[in-house]
């Protein structure tokens, strides 16, 4: 193979990719590389006002093509009409990423059924009802790539955080079932599982202390991950890409940690 052959594995270059929640912090970043690689990129979110203001900010990076729609990815109608839309607007979508995504942090035995089953439907069942809906179209292609943003916490527990540890878990597991079940159509389901990013969703864990000291939690992450940093959601990019693109067609079924280290360490030696 030439050089120019290998690099244009990693080309998204026709592609059409949907990234669910993608208006700021994880999800953007990956639209935004995603869309660097050549894909046309479409995004949902859950209102308006959301979507106006990511589209701003796309439109500040330059992205002038990029379309947002509202969606609750967790209403199997809404979802059907966004894929019928952006099916529409560009071409059938052929790069699926599940980013959408919400935590509450309640300990266990004060947290609602409520609260627990919304958890995991906007972690989980909503990444199966996409799924669901782009699947047909990529099975009659012959071709699909769905990307599940999943955690460390698919991983491992933590005080206070039981939804979102199952449904990510429980996303692993599904990521490897649509391997199994499509895999042979040329489908790949891969995850990614995220460390600790600093975007709106762990603000709260990086709250500056009333003395100005770092959130013993802050500090604890430092600590705990062997880059000695939070992430970034640009952390994000290349991984996506690869994941997105031709270069992991061998690739199925696969979380693909970054994390800066933290599922390898053990945690500081005293
Ligand atoms: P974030 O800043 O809170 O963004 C979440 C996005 O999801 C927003 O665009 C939000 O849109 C959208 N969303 C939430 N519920 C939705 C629904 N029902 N329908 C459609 N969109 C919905 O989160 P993030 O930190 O970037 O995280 C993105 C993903 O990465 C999540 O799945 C998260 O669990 C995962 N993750 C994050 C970290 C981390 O450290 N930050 C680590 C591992 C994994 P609206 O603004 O309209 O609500
Ligand atoms: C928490 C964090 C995590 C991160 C991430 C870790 O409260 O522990 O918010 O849930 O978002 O998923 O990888």
């Amino acid at each position: 193979m030439t050089n120019a052959e290998i690099m244009n594995k990693f080309s998204l270059e026709g592609k059409t990719a949907l990234v669910t929640g993608g208006c700021y912090g994880i999800g953007f970043a990956i639209a935004h590389a995603l869309h660097a690689a050549g894909a046309a990129v479409a995004f949902c979110a859950t209102s308006d006002t959301s979507v106006e203001k990511a589209l701003a900010a796309y439109h500040a990076e330059g992205m002038d093509d990029v379309k947002g729609y509202v969606c609750d990815v967790t209403k199997e109608a809404e979802v059907k009409d966004l894929i019928a839309k952006v099916e529409k607007d560009f071409a059938p979508v052929d790069i699926l990423v599940n980013n959408a995504g919400i935590i509450k942090r309640i300990p266990m035995c004060d947290m609602t059924v409520e609260d627990f089953e919304r958890v995991v439907q906007v972690d989980l069942t909503a990444p199966f009802i996409v799924s669901k809906a782009v699947l047909p179209g990529m099975i009659d292609r012959g071709h699909g790539k769905i990307i599940n943003v999943c955690s460390i916490l698919s991983e491992l527990g933590r005080e206070t955080v039981a939804a979102y540890t199952a449904a990510k878990g429980g996303l692993k597991l599904l990521t490897q079932n649509i391997c199994s079940e499509f895999g042979g159509k040329n489908i790949q389901c891969n995850g990614i599982g995220p460390g600790y990013i600093a975007t709106q969703q762990t603000a709260p864990l990086r709250e500056r202390q009333p003395d100005g000291s770092r959130h013993p939690f802050d500090q604890f992450i430092v600590g705990r991950t062997p880059a000695g940093r939070w992430g970034e959601a640009e952390d994000l990019m290349g991984p996506a890409i690869f994941l997105a693109s031709d270069a992991s067609n061998f690739v199925n079924g696969h979380v693909l940690y970054v994390d800066g280290g933290v599922l390898a360490y053990i945690g500081k030696q005293p």
